[in-house]
């Protein structure tokens, strides 16, 4: 299982973060590389010492000969004395305090050093108190930037983003899926509903032969603890700290069991319900009438057997979606699908120092069989973003026109993501704005503002007429940031007569607008569009998040703009 790799790489990664509280040039740089170079290494440094020896460590890419040596002394001693003094001179837990955010390295010693502040108790406990405000370079205004964040990790401890993981878990269920003694595989839990953040993995497999499976998935790279074992489940721990339960059940029982694992909790509890009043039993087997089995092969028998259409595991939450199948009208949405996107109007390209370009976006948009892309660069307000200014949106737009007169069948659309002052105002000339395709407007700046200041700013926004989409609307980051202060009733009712547009952003930390909101969003007939925010163009994938919070959100194809065949998306532009 290489455990010495893993132990190795959270030793130099912490050696790399106390050399750099102390300023010290290069050397961090190397634990870094080793760390990263151990943790990524698909062989067992173990066997590689047991083998060739200090040598055969010095073969290892990013592992010099200092490194070397320490790996050699920790594979003798069990420890590191470099480490060891490195840890005595600041005994403070790093994981604990650098997930705070606000605080780098140099403020953990700076912490440690004036107040002995070792770990994320005491760091509250010395905030609340104002300890922090008086320390030169702290304020009080780090000190509640502090206290709020500390807040977030506390709510968010141990659960990870949806994006984060979900690629990682779908590897893992087509490795699975190989095995011959493998007929089916689902992701199932919050992962299936898709929430945004899920506490553990749950992966249902269907087979008659169980026991190689378990021993095929509780021998997977990249296991750092196995919590339990049997002969039909078992449950690990991954290396960046995720749990993963499998449960292995027969074809028979896969409907019922899928339907059990999905949840969610609340769910579920009203489903089981139903089918005792109905007279009779739900279970994770299956759908009984005394000792007779009325459903249990397909999640569709059994919501039939209940009396409920299937319902998709996205809106699986309690929150509406049993009444809503009971009803005949409005009934169940038809939700939009993963299929049904058309383009992405949100993508950043080199021009603002995104990582590709135009061509490069374009190609990659097309690569995913799209119809249009939407440049969407950052206008000149951001000066850390290389934004555009009136002359370069200009210069832009030309290029476009040369690219797209060399496509068949697929076109860039030219926007721009410009910022929203605080008095509500847009950083681009209206001349400017009306040259463009589409114009996107966020904030980006000044997020701390009272609700009252922060919802006037976005109504003003919105009501300039050039002004399509509002991007992430309520500037939440997911485990890090609240959303602004803002009246959403009263932004809503402005958005809906208007017409503006209201981004779902997909990125993983943002997924904003989230589900709840697009669900009122919709209910006021707001039009949405989901959006990936690339800043290169790997981060076009993103877009399946956007969808499926759409999805949670009830969204339905023709409420998403990005659903449109191009003529209908540029009639509605008023792009001629
Ligand atoms: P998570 O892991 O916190 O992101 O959320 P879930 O929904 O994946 O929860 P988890 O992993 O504890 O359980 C997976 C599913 O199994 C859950 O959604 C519903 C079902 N389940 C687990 N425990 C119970 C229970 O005590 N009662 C009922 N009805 N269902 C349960
Ligand atoms: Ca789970
Ligand atoms: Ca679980």
């Amino acid at each position: 299982m290489m455990m010495k790799n893993q132990e190795l790489a959270k030793i130099f990664s912490s050696m790399a973060i106390f050399l750099k509280m102390d300023s010290i040039a290069f050397r961090p740089q190397a634990y870094e590389k080793a760390a990263f170079a151990l943790e990524t290494l698909n062989q067992d440094v173990e066997e590689i010492y047991q083998k060739k020896g200090i040598h055969g460590l010095k073969e290892i890419p990013g592992v010099g000969s200092t490194i070397a040596e320490r790996i050699e002394e920790y594979l003798r001693t069990d420890k590191i004395k470099y480490y060891q003094e490195l840890k005595e001179k600041m005994p403070v837990n790093l994981e604990e305090l650098l997930a705070v955010e606000g605080i780098g390295p140099k403020t953990v010693k700076e912490l440690y050093r004036r107040l002995k502040i070792k770990n994320l108790g005491e760091l509250e406990k010395a905030a609340r108190g104002g300890k922090i405000r008086s320390l030169a370079n702290f304020g009080e205004k780090t000190e509640k930037n502090i206290l709020q964040s500390i807040e977030f990790l506390k709510r968010g401890r141990g659960r990870f983003l949806l994006g984060e993981i979900l690629p990682e878990i779908e590897e893992i269920a087509l490795k699975l899926k190989e095995l011959k003694e493998v007929e089916r595989v689902s992701l199932a839990g919050s992962l299936r509903r898709r929430q945004e953040t899920i506490g553990d993995a749950d992966i249902l497999v269907v087979s008659q032969k169980p026991q190689p499976v378990v021993n095929f998935f509780v021998t997977l790279p990249g296991i750092v603890k196995i919590w339990g074992q049997g002969q039909t489940k078992a449950s690990i721990r991954l290396r960046r700290g995720i749990d993963i339960d499998l449960r292995i059940v027969p074809k028979k029982s896969y409907g019922a069991a899928l339907q059990y694992f999905t949840g969610s909790k609340e769910h579920n509890i009203m489903i089981r319900k139903m089918a005792m009043e109905k007279g009779l039993k739900l279970n994770e087997y299956g759908l009984f009438k005394g000792p007779k089995t009325m459903a249990s092969e397909s999640e569709e028998d059994i919501y039939r057997a209940i009396g409920l259409p299937l319902i998709e595991p996205e809106l699986r939450e309690g929150q509406g979606e049993i009444e809503a199948a009971l009803r005949k009208l409005p009934g169940l949405p038809k939700l939009i699908e993963y299929k049904n996107i058309r383009g992405d109007l949100h993508c950043h390209s080199s021009w603002d120092g995104g990582r590709n370009t135009i061509l490069e976006m374009a190609q990659a948009a097309q690569q995913r069989g799209y119809q249009y892309l939407g440049i969407a660069d950052h206008t000149k307000f951001l000066r850390i973003e290389r934004g555009l200014d009136e002359r370069q949106l200009l210069r832009q737009r030309k290029e476009i026109e040369k690219l797209n007169a060399k496509f068949h069948k697929f076109r860039i659309l030219q926007g721009c993501e410009a910022n929203i002052l605080n008095d509500g105002s847009i950083d681009i000339k209206d001349e400017a704005l009306a040259e463009l395709d589409f114009v996107i407007a966020g904030v980006h700046s000044n997020l701390k503002m009272t609700k009252e200041q922060m919802t006037r700013r976005l109504i003003r926004a919105m009501r300039n007429p050039h002004v399509d989409i509002i991007s992430h609307p309520t500037g939440r980051l997911l485990q890090r940031r609240d959303e602004y202060q803002i009246d959403l009733d009263a932004v809503l009712k402005v958005a809906q007569e208007t017409k503006t547009v209201l981004e779902i952003n997909s990125f993983p930390e943002r997924l904003d607008l989230k589900d709840v909101n697009i669900r009122r969003a919709k209910s006021l007939g707001i039009k949405m569009v989901i959006n990936t925010d690339s800043h290169m163009k790997e981060q076009m994938r993103f877009i399946e998040l956007g969808v499926a919070q759409a999805r949670r959100g009830w969204a339905e194809k023709s409420d998403i703009i990005n659903c449109w065949p191009l003529a209908k998306l540029l009639t509605f532009l008023k792009v001629i």
